[in-house]
Parts: structure tokens; C-alpha cells; sequence
């Protein structure tokens, strides 16, 4: 069978350097009018093959020598990608993979997460190295050399600097501050997080533009930017499909190919859709080329190369800032505290395991977008309703011995917590050929195992006051008051039942 990508051209790859005749990256016209009108013009040069001098951009990935075999598809021999906030949750297991499966891998972080977590007084319950004995071990263990420095998104003339160096062929960008609440704390705290991420984005596409504009630019965005439509409208990926239309006043329009309605739910998501819109423009204005990834919330702690060494493992929050819903429930689980639940909990949400959501950004990074175009996929393996969600960690974690409770505490957050939600995720798996490995519960159970160890256990617990909910959407500054604390099994599940068009 031939791989999802194979039958991408020289449009598409990043070694393609456009030298054509006509300067298509400020013509402002459509690429289906460059292909036709400028049939014959537009020539390229392969940065990888000189020798073959000036052709027309049409080699597939499948006939070229250029792109090889491996587990995932075709990829791009010795592909230079650059992974900004390498020091991250996602960042740093994003790199091993990578690096294992033969990709040259480079990447930036300024620290930012490690400090804004000890800002709070928190750490990771999963105890990791400082960045040069990672590099070490990744290279003893692994064979997996990374060539990392330690650079600022913000801090422009260092990272073009870097960019000149490298010339990275894709780029993955986490290099923002990714939680909701952190966002929510007060005035300088929102600005930050809208600084660093929106600033950075934008400084990013700037640089791009200007080094390695052939690059693909892998940005990750959220589902939250969309929000939760009370209608129950279906959460498209990102762009309406053609056949959408819009009724108003007895006349119809097409809607096709127009950005969806965003719906941001705080001022870290208000920057998720910021970058959207920026990332668009610098696409249509320069031929860049980008995909938008609208995440799910994360869990989990497995990739098998951050299993192979204690060295190696990723970061893991549970903070009431940074520690994301399903890690907090199980880190709960573990040390007795009922799992917090905010407001109803009839809230739907996707999410997706940490080792599936690393396999879809290998798929896209070698399938990129052709030049000119901002796609989005939304990267979603499962809808889950919160009520739900507690009862499947208690589930597991009874039958790993724990005796498990579930608590309703007043919700800190301004969102709605009775709502549809009908959730479009078809290109992944139709056109990146990405199917869902890790069930939930499996991976519950893999994070159990891993929290039960004596020193993680110990470093929850010491961390166990910066659990509850503190910090309010509404400002006021107070613990969120207990509702009501119930035994797993008792309830029924209300409200309503999520939809995952795949
Ligand atoms: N929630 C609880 N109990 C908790 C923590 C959270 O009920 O102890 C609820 C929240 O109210 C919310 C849902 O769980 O309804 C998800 O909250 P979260 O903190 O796990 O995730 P969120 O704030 O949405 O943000 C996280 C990441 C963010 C990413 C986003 C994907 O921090 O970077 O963009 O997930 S998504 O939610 O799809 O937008």
C-alpha cells in the first residue's frame, strides 16, 4: 500500500526552493491560478540536489530519492526540524521521537515553564534534569544528538541567528505558555501570557519570511479556541467545508473556506486565536505554509523513549495552573484527595494521550501543506465528559488498590458546563493516516503505575496545597468552596452525549 504522502510533490517539500518567474509570494493570486496560468513557468531548485539544476515542481515524494521509507510514511532523509519550547511537556518528547526515528533535530527554550511553576511554588511530580544532562542522556541512551540553544521566542536577532544556522525544514512551535488559569491570575499575568505567545508568534512569522520561507510552520493552537456552541454546532476543523452554508433573511451563502467562529475560553485561548489569525495572514500574504494544530487537552506520561531512561522522562504538572484535568484526577487518585471536579461537570472536552498526539505531529511534519496554505486539523482522539472521566480514574484506580472519592467544588472558571458537543477530526485519521493507539484507561493505568513509585508519590504529596482551585475567572482571590463529595458509581450520567465526527 502506498504511504498517505506519497503521492506529495515538490510543492509540497521543503527543498524545494521556488524560482520561478514570476514572484508568486506577493501576487496576491490563488495557487490554482499560479498552477494554471503560470503552467511552465515555475521552476524550482532542490536544495538537496543542485546538480539537477532548474525543473518543473513535480516529483512525487514516492519518485524521489529524497524521501525514504519508514514506519510512519516517506520522510525526508536526515529532515531538519526545529522544535521551539523543546524544553516542554510536549516539546522534549517531541524531540526524542523524532531524534530516534532519524530526523535532525534542533530546538529553543527559554525555561519559561520551569519558572512560571516555581513561581507558584510547584514542580513537576515527575522529576526531570536540567537541559544539559538531558542532551547527555539522550545521546548515551538513545544515540539521539540535539542541537539545542538557549534562546527567547522574543529575543528575534538570536533566533534568526539560529534559524540561519540550522535552516530547518519544518518547524514545530510550543514555545508558548500554555495554561488557561496561569492567564487568569491577574493583569501582568494575562499580559504576559498574550505577550509571549501572541509576540512570539507573530516575531516568528517575520522570520520565517525572511529565512526559510519553504519551512512548515507546525503550530500548536487549541480546541478551546472554538469554544462550546450552545446550538450544538458542529466544531469543523477550523475552516468551514465547502458545503456550509448560512441562512439569514430568506437568502443563502456559501460559507465554504471561511475561518470558523472562535469562542475563546480565557485570555491564554483569546491568544490560541490571536495566533490563528496571524498565522493566516502571514500564509496568505507570503506563501508561507502552516498547519494549525487545535490540540485536545493532553494526558499521560508515555512515549517509549521517555520510558527508556528516568533521565529521559517529561514533565508532569498538577498544579492548579499547569496540571491538566485527567493528570490532576490521577495524581488525586493517588494521594487521597477526591477528585475536583469544577461546577457540573457535565463540561465536554477532547483530549488526546501524549503518545498519540507525538505520532500525529511526525505525520504532519512529513506531509506538509503546499505554499500558501493554512490548514487546521483538530487533534482530538476522544470526547470525554468530565463526570465521566472522574468515574473512569476512579475505575482504575480502585483496581490498582486506591480507594477513590469525587468531589463537586465551585467552578473558578466562567464556562459552560451544560453544553453539546459535536467535534469534527477527519483529516488525521482520512488524510495523515493517523489511527488512535492508546486508550484511555490504558494509559490511566500507565500513569498510576508511574505515580505509585515511592519518590513521585512523595513529590505529589509535598505539593498537595497547590491542588485546589484558587484562581477565579471572576478575580476574587479564594479556595473554590467543596459542593459536595460522592462515591464513585453512585451517579447517573446527565447531560448530554459528545459526538466525534472521525
Ligand atoms: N477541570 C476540572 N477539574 C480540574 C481541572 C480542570 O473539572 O481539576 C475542568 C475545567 O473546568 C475545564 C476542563 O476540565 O472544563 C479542562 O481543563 P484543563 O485545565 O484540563 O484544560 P484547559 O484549561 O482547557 O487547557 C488545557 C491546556 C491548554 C490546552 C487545552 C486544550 O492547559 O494548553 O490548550 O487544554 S482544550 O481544553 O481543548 O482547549
Amino acid at each position: 500500500m502506498k504511504a498517505y504522502n506519497a503521492e506529495k510533490t515538490c510543492w509540497n517539500c521543503p527543498a524545494a526552493v521556488f524560482k520561478g518567474n514570476v514572484d508568486f509570494r506577493a501576487c496576491g493570486q490563488s495557487m490554482e491560478d499560479i498552477k494554471s496560468v503560470e503552467e511552465g513557468l515555475i521552476v524550482i531548485e532542490c536544495s538537496r540536489r543542485p546538480e539537477l539544476g532548474h525543473f518543473e515542481p513535480s516529483i512525487t515524494f514516492d519518485e524521489c530519492p529524497e524521501w525514504i521509507p519508514f514506519q510512519y510514511g516517506l520522510m525526508l532523509k536526515d529532515m531538519r526540524v526545529m522544535i521551539l519550547g523543546i524544553d516542554g511537556y510536549l516539546g522534549w518528547t517531541l524531540a526524542l521521537k523524532l531524534g530516534k526515528l532519524g530526523f535532525k533535530v534542533s530546538g529553543i527554550d527559554n525555561f519559561l515553564r520551569r519558572d512560571c511553576v516555581m513561581e507558584k511554588g510547584a514542580h513537576t511530580i515527575v522529576p526531570i534534569e536540567r537541559m544539559t544532562e538531558r542532551l547527555h542522556a539522550a545521546r548515551e541512551v538513545l544515540g539521539v544528538n540535539i542541537n539545542f540553544r538557549r534562546i527567547d521566542i522574543l529575543d528575534r536577532s538570536t533566533l534568526k541567528e539560529f534559524l540561519e544556522e540550522v535552516k530547518p525544514e519544518a518547524i514545530v512551535h510550543y514555545a508558548e505558555i500554555p495554561s488557561a488559569p496561569y492567564s487568569m491570575v491577574d493583569c501582568s499575568h494575562a499580559i504576559r501570557v498574550q505577550e509571549n505567545n501572541v509576540l512570539g508568534t507573530l516575531g516568528l512569522l517575520f522570520l520565517i519570511k525572511e529565512v526559510v520561507p519553504e519551512t512548515c510552520l507546525i503550530k500548536l493552537g487549541t480546541m478551546g479556541e472554538y469554544g462550546s456552541p450552545l446550538t450544538g454546532r458542529p466544531l469543523y476543523e477550523g475552516i468551514f467545508p465547502a458545503d456550509a452554508v448560512m441562512k439569514w433573511d430568506d437568502r443563502e451563502w456559501s460559507l465554504g473556506g471561511e475561518l470558523t467562529p472562535r469562542d475563546p475560553v480565557s485570555f491564554y485561548h483569546v491568544s490560541k486565536v490571536q495566533d490563528t489569525f496571524n498565522v493566516y495572514e502571514a500564509c496568505k500574504y507570503w506563501w508561507l505554509r502552516s498547519y494549525d494544530v487545535m490540540q485536545g487537552v493532553i494526558y499521560g506520561v508515555h512515549t517509549d523513549e521517555v520510558a527508556e531512561d528516568s533521565r529521559l522522562r517529561t514533565r508532569l504538572d498538577i498544579d492548579e495552573w499547569f496540571g491538566t484535568v485527567v493528570n490532576r484526577f490521577v495524581a488525586q487518585a493517588i494521594m487521597g484527595m477526591p477528585l475536583t471536579i469544577y461546577g457540573t461537570g457535565e463540561q465536554i472536552r477532547g483530549f488526546i494521550a501524549l503518545e498519540d498526539a507525538m505520532e500525529c505531529m511526525v505525520r504532519l511534519i512529513i506531509s506538509p501543506p503546499e505554499p500558501g496554505q493554512y490548514d487546521v486539523v483538530n487533534q482530538v482522539s476522544g470526547l470525554h465528559k468530565l463526570s465521566v472521566l472522574a468515574e473512569t480514574v476512579a475505575e482504575a484506580g480502585e483496581k490498582a488498590g486506591l480507594d477513590v472519592k469525587i468531589q463537586k467544588v465551585e467552578n473558578p472558571r466562567v464556562e459552560a458546563d451544560k453544553h453539546p458537543l459535536e467535534v469534527v477530526s477527519k483529516k488525521l485519521p482520512h488524510t495523515f493516516g493517523f489511527e488512535p493507539k492508546v486508550p484511555l484507561e490504558k494509559e490511566i493505568s500507565r500513569m498510576i503505575d508511574v505515580m505509585m513509585q515511592p519518590e513521585i508519590k512523595r513529590r505529589i504529596e509535598e505539593k498537595a496545597h497547590l491542588v485546589m482551585p484558587r484562581t477565579r475567572w471572576d478575580g476574587f482571590k479564594k479556595e473554590s468552596d467543596v459542593l459536595e463529595v460522592y462515591e464513585p458509581g453512585t451517579r447517573e450520567d446527565t447531560g448530554y452525549t459528545p459526538v466525534l465526527d472521525r
